[in-house]
């Protein structure tokens, strides 16, 4: 009812024929393999089919002459079976799996169990879109090999970031007391591929590294297990000195190195698929080996090799920017990374963030992709909408993983898309992976706009292939979750596929970024200009002033551009073949240069703003006629949460074009509505208790 099912809502086949069709099929399954993951499918079978085809399902061992579903690894298939399916049967490889009507059997077959689970969970996708069984075959194999969410949970259960409620996992009842939420969880990431978690904050505490919460990081670790997940904790490099008393933490010193190699054999003593660390160093001031005198590598190496024996990874993050390098942030942590390539050991991954800020509505792909060709980039993306919103915009995410996937990075010439460096092929890199930050917490719906949800579904899908389409997500995502009813699909897969556009416009349109208000990130603020980093503030990334506004990052400025490979830093620094959605990112502009359109940069940009209201209000009439298709809750919730979206994009679009007005001196183009108030009172607004900071923002 409140959501709760996400998109493992596995409603009565409506359609009369399509029910008999699957009954025929599926209401016998075939199943003899025992371990605790096909325990797993056989109770999601029963439920599932169970609902869908309103009867019960009986598991039998022995293929019968009628009609089945056979769930068996491809070594344990019929020889008969492996015989026509032997061509798919040899493509299948690692956590892949095959699904294959032949004759009248369907088969789900893989190589490990938990490619049949995969597999199991694709079947009952496709039979909630109420699809036909005759001659599917469907073969999916997973593009990369890390597929994680980052929580970005604090012990004390409050979440960075984090607009859902409170963090799902309840340190003080664990290791005695499970909550029913753990499994659906994992049911709910095994489902779209998922196969890690990080479990708390990459602003680590060192205490989740003590025996007690290993304890209860383990009792995580059995619920999650069966559906393929594992758990991976973010480590604080100052430990060895919280919680291990040692006077150092420098990553050279031989008692530092032992202390982290003790700290990993104890934790894989309780947790033997312990997956690894993700850890945040010499960044927004966490500590990490430049404290010493160190480098990345030296850090990195030092995890990676007490995690070697055992084979866990480390997931070194990318995020820095230094409080001594102000002439542009975007250009550092490229600057800090590239020398090292090839120094990092074969179970680090540097993971990095989408773009060169830090998670903007649009940035364009860092350029960090492409430019480590021997080490392995994790993608970072961010589910949770700090800088979108929070849980109460409704913003489709895949449209901007799509966007920067499909970025051509041109290393290796044209087609070198970040989809490629993300899945490993572009440079041939043994392990490959994307990360997630989470937009899970303790609501009843998970992620507080039921939209929200599918920006999880979205994320779970392109880490399995960061090839697939935001517009097929979007289709899948609201059939699984509402209805197979065109007459809701169509008009609601439209408001999500133009969403992340709305806001862009009505936030931050044309290139313009981190123009939010300071801290919590909501709202607008792009008159901030007194913080104590000069990269903290909204006036450094707009720089407008009464000849125009933008960010110069072409040769005659920050020459950030340079950090792209020569056709895509010509694109970008040539004002004419700069794409405009990133004009102002790279370019500082005259109030009156003309845009495409005809229109003066300063009328344009009105116009875009008030482009982002109108399309709010036409997603508001959309929705307002979509009552019969889904709960009256949800109902309710959607369009309640659009009245609240439609009131803000008005207040980004005044706020800020009444502030840059102080700049451009100009009248607003006439598409533009009047302000509703004056900047004096936008400036006065104040969000003191606004949701998602931790106490170190404090
Ligand atoms: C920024 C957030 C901050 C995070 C940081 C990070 O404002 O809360 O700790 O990123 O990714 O987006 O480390």
């Amino acid at each position: 009812q409140g959501g709760y099912e996400l998109w493992l809502n596995y409603r009565k086949t409506e359609n009369p024929e399509t029910l008999e069709h699957y009954r025929t099929h599926l209401l016998s399954v075939v199943m003899d393999e025992n371990s605790e993951t096909v325990d797993a499918i056989r109770e999601e079978l029963s439920t599932g089919l169970g609902l869908m085809l309103d009867s019960t399902v009986s598991f039998i061992s022995e293929i019968p002459e009628k009609n089945s579903l056979v769930i068996r690894k491809t070594e344990n298939l019929p020889s008969g079976l492996r015989n026509t399916l032997k061509k798919d049967i040899a493509t299948i490889e690692n956590d892949g799996f095959l699904i294959r009507a032949s004759g009248n059997t369907v088969i789900i077959t893989a190589r490990k169990d938990v490619g049949l689970l995969y597999g199991t969970f694709r079947l009952l996708h496709h039979l909630q879109q109420g699809l036909p069984l005759r001659n599917l075959r469907i073969l999916d194999i997973p593009k990369t090999d890390i597929r994680v969410l980052n929580h970005w949970d604090n012990l004390d259960r409050t979440v960075e970031r984090g607009y859902a409620g409170a963090s799902i996992w309840k340190w003080h009842r664990l290791p005695g007391y499970i909550d029913p939420r753990y499994k659906d969880y994992a049911r709910a990431n095994a489902s779209v591929g998922i196969n890690g978690t990080v479990l708390t904050n990459v602003n680590a505490s060192a205490l989740v590294l003590t025996p007690a919460y290993i304890e209860k990081v383990a009792a995580l670790a059995e619920v999650f297990r069966p559906y393929g997940i594992k758990v991976y904790l973010t480590a604080r490099f100052s430990a060895p000195m919280e919680i291990g008393g040692l006077q150092t933490a420098d990553p050279l010193d031989p008692g530092v190195r032992q202390w982290w190699r003790d700290k990993v054999d104890e934790i894989y003593k309780t947790i033997p698929d312990f997956g690894g660390f993700l850890v945040k160093a010499n960044s927004e001031g966490q500590p990490g080996p430049q404290n010493y005198g160190r480098s990345h590598v030296d850090g990195a190496n030092m995890m990676a090799e007490a995690m070697a024996p055992h084979g866990g990874i480390v997931m070194w993050r990318a995020f820095v920017y230094s409080e001594h390098d102000t002439t542009d942030r975007a250009k550092q942590a490229y600057n800090e990374f590239v020398p090292l390539d090839g120094k990092f050991m074969e179970n680090v991954l540097v993971q990095v963030k989408n773009g060169a800020i830090d998670f903007q509505p649009r940035e364009p792909f860092h350029p960090m992709f492409g430019a480590m060709p021997h080490t392995p980039l994790m993608m970072e993306f961010q589910m949770t909408q700090e800088y979108l919103g929070f849980s109460t915009h409704l913003v489709f995410l895949p449209k901007l993983y799509e966007e920067v996937l499909q970025s051509d990075t041109y290393r290796h010439g044209k087609g070198s898309l970040v989809a490629r460096v993300v899945d490993g092929t572009l440079d041939n890199k043994k392990i490959s992976g994307m990360a997630g930050v989470a937009n899970i917490g303790s609501d009843i719906n998970w992620t507080g706009h039921p939209f929200a949800q599918a920006n999880w579904y979205g994320f779970g899908r392109l880490a399995w292939d960061p090839y697939l389409s935001a517009s097929q997500i979007a289709d899948e995502w609201l059939r699984l979750t509402f209805t197979n009813d065109n007459n809701f699909i169509k008009p609601v897969k439209n408001i999500m596929l133009e969403s992340h556009e709305t806001v862009v416009d009505y936030m931050t349109p044309l290139g313009l970024h981190h123009i939010m208000d300071t801290g919590h990130h909501y709202g607008p603020g792009p008159w901030v200009g007194n913080l104590s980093r000069p990269e903290w503030n909204p006036v450094y990334y707009h720089k407008a002033d009464t000849a125009g506004i933008g960010f110069d990052r072409t040769p005659s400025g920050s020459n950030a551009t340079a950090q792209y490979a020569g056709e895509v830093a010509a694109t970008f620094n040539n004002v004419k073949t700069c794409p405009e959605k990133f004009l102002l990112w790279f370019h500082h502009l005259p109030w009156d240069y003309k845009l495409q359109s005809g229109n003066t940069l300063w009328d344009g940009l009105g116009i875009r703003y008030q482009e982002g209201v109108n399309r709010v209000r036409e997603a508001q009439k959309t929705w307002a006629v979509m009552e019969p298709y889904v709960n009256k809750q949800q109902f309710e919730e959607v369009r309640m949460l659009l009245g609240i979206q439609h009131e803000e994009a008005q207040w980004w679009r005044d706020a800020c074009m009444l502030y840059f007005q102080t700049f451009s001196k100009q009248p607003f183009p006439e598409e533009m509505e009047t302000p509703l108030h004056s900047l004096e009172y936008y400036r006065s607004l104040k969000f003191p208790y606004a949701p998602g900071i931790s106490p170190q923002w404090h």
